[in-house]
């Protein structure tokens, strides 16, 4: 039978090694296992299964958000991990969309939950979660409905992680048991993960960087997994340079603030940071281009060579630069064990070695189905390869990537963000008549989210007008930073905006006043910033 992350966990409770640690306590395998058996008996109710039903849960990095996540597996529920920093709007969109028929939150977010929950009237039971201890908080449907016979078999669905694309509205990405046991496994081979590592958890636990690259991987092999409720520079420089962390990964921006923390420490401090993190024999980098400066600061500040990695929510990880050998600035390695890899033309035939081409994935660790979007998931791949939108090429063996073949998805902070699901929000706002939102290259960000707007007759539009109406309707790293106005939105003959011409906009010099009004938000780190101006009209 093959194994899942559920049958790996009962196999550690023998030891007395410790699973997570959190603000609280440190908890181990046993103790983690029994939370989560509990957890399962409480949502079953007397029920054999839960027969797939959708369970989102909001809880915060920590043992109860692990136990909880076990503890749907085990009860044969399917697991939609709710992100802590959206708005309720965002919430209420994911909870309606996978159709959860149970929600679980902390007491302390319950308030949070439970007005996105409203906005549905679907029936639904709603639980708190404390020291692995579930309450009912209400029902007003049954949890088993679909009773059958109880098992985390690997073709059975396990998890929906939602995910931005071109068509406006996030996805649901389904993946199974199997999918899972599947992409950990490459990478517990890949990076040699073993029970007396010890990994840090600073990334939100709802993509599948954190859950399947540090959380999964640290559960399959017995580590321990050090949880953090939200990134904090000082605070994770504390544990990185502690001596006891062996594994970290992060996303490029949270490099960039922990090199910025460490420029602004004492010589004393950098000294006894420097020195600790060496201590450290694995430290990785993903989910967005790695910029060169970042890589090379934070070789000189830690000894480190970041091990840069490609993945996406749909496939887990696909692509790495290696764990001993040489690790090239700017590539992203080679496929991991079990995953196939192609770059694909237009036509679907794949491109002879140093040409461009389209990013092709197949593999166990590969998703089946977007939820409930049979086009999108038909759409979704050619001949059984996944397309990824990203295009790469491969040079001297290894793969380097080129860019997306949609201008319309941004990646922000490590977050894949969607213009035309904030475009479709803007559109809602009383002074814009029409918008078109760009990612324009950023040193802390990667991209930062910048809309340029045509405005409704005799209004005006500030970010500080627009910054407290978005963050009401979106997730905070979707929020634009900068908002220039223009008469009209560059378009070509068809009547289309010309993206590129639009992120222009924020890269140029101001060229005078009177040509539109531009307002800058709080983002932080780029030294030199853009000013806009308008383009006349066509
Ligand atoms: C937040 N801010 C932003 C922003 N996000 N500004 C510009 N662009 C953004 N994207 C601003 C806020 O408004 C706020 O400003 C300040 O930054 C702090 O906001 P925050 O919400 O507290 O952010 P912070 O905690 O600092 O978050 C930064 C971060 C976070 C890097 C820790 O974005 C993060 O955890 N990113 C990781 C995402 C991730 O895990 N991706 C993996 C996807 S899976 P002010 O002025 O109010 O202070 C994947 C596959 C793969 O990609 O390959 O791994
Ligand atoms: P997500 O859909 O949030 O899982 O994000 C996946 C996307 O992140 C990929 O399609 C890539 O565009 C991007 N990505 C992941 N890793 C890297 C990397 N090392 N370099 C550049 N882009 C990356």
């Amino acid at each position: 039978m093959t194994e899942t992350l559920v049958s790996r966990l009962e196999s550690w409770c023998a030891t007395d090694l410790p699973a997570v640690v959190d603000r609280r306590s440190s908890w181990t395998y046993a103790t983690l296992a029994a939370r989560s058996r509990r957890i399962a008996a409480h949502l079953l109710d007397g029920a054999p299964d839960l027969g797939d039903a959708r369970v989102a849960f909001f809880i915060p990095p920590g043992l109860d958000y692990v136990a909880v996540l076990l503890g749907i597996w085990r009860a044969g529920g399917i697991a939609v991990p709710l992100a802590i920093a959206h708005p309720p709007a965002e919430l209420a969109f994911v909870i309606e969309d996978c159709g959860a028929s149970i929600v679980i939150s902390t007491p302390e977010t319950a308030h949070i939950v439970a007005s996105a929950a409203a906005v549905s009237p679907s029936p639904r039971s709603f639980f708190v979660v404390r020291d692995g201890k579930l309450k009912l908080l209400s029902r007003t449907s049954s949890t088993a409905q679909h009773a059958r016979e109880r098992s985390e078999s690997a073709a059975r669905r396990a998890m929906i992680l939602y995910t931005s694309g071109t068509t406006g509205k996030p996805k649901g990405v389904v993946t199974t048991h199997g999918n899972i046991a599947a992409q950990i496994q490459s990478l517990v081979s890949a990076w040699d993960w073993r029970a007396e590592d010890r990994t840090l958890l600073v990334l939100p636990l709802h993509h599948v960087h954190g859950i399947i690259n540090v959380l999964g991987c640290a559960l399959w092999s017995g580590a321990t997994c050090e949880t953090f409720p939200r990134f904090d520079a000082e605070s994770v420089w504390e544990r990185l340079s502690s001596g006891e962390i062996s594994v970290f990964t992060a996303v490029p921006t949270i490099y960039y603030r922990l090199i910025a923390s460490w420029d602004a420490a004492s010589e004393d401090e950098r000294r006894r940071r420097s020195e600790g993190v060496r201590a450290i024999r694995l430290m990785m980098s993903g989910s967005a281009a790695l910029p060169l400066r970042t890589l090379e600061r934070w070789r000189e500040i830690s000894s480190h060579v970041l091990l840069e990695r490609y993945g996406m929510t749909e496939i887990g990880m696909a692509l790495a630069n290696p764990l001993r050998g040489v690790r090239r600035p700017g590539f992203v390695g080679q496929p991991l064990p079990g995953v196939d890899v192609r770059l694909a033309g237009e036509n679907g035939d794949p491109v002879p070695a140093g040409t461009p081409g389209e990013l092709e994935i197949r593999g166990a660790g590969v998703f089946g189905e977007y939820w409930r979007r049979p086009d999108a998931t038909r759409e979704a791949f050619r001949d059984g390869w996944f397309r990824t939108g990203d295009v790469a090429v491969v040079e001297d063996g290894a793969y380097r990537l080129l860019g997306r073949t949609s201008i319309d998805i941004i990646k922000s902070g490590g977050h894949k963000i969607s213009a035309l699901e904030i475009e479709d929000v803007l559109r809602e706002h009383p002074a814009i008549a029409e918008c078109a939102v760009v990612g324009v290259e950023d040193d802390e960000w990667g991209q930062r989210v910048c809309v340029a707007v045509e405005l409704r007759p005799a209004e005006q539009l500030t970010m500080a007008d627009l910054e407290p109406w978005a963050r009401a309707r979106l997730a905070p790293y979707k929020i634009p930073r900068e908002v220039v106005a223009v008469p009209a939105l560059p378009r070509n003959a068809m009547g289309k905006v010309v993206k590129p011409d639009v992120a222009v906009l924020f890269q140029s010099k101001v060229s005078g006043p009177g040509e539109g009004q531009r307002a800058e938000g709080k983002g932080k780190g780029k030294g030199e910033r853009a000013k806009g101006r308008s383009l006349p009209p066509p």
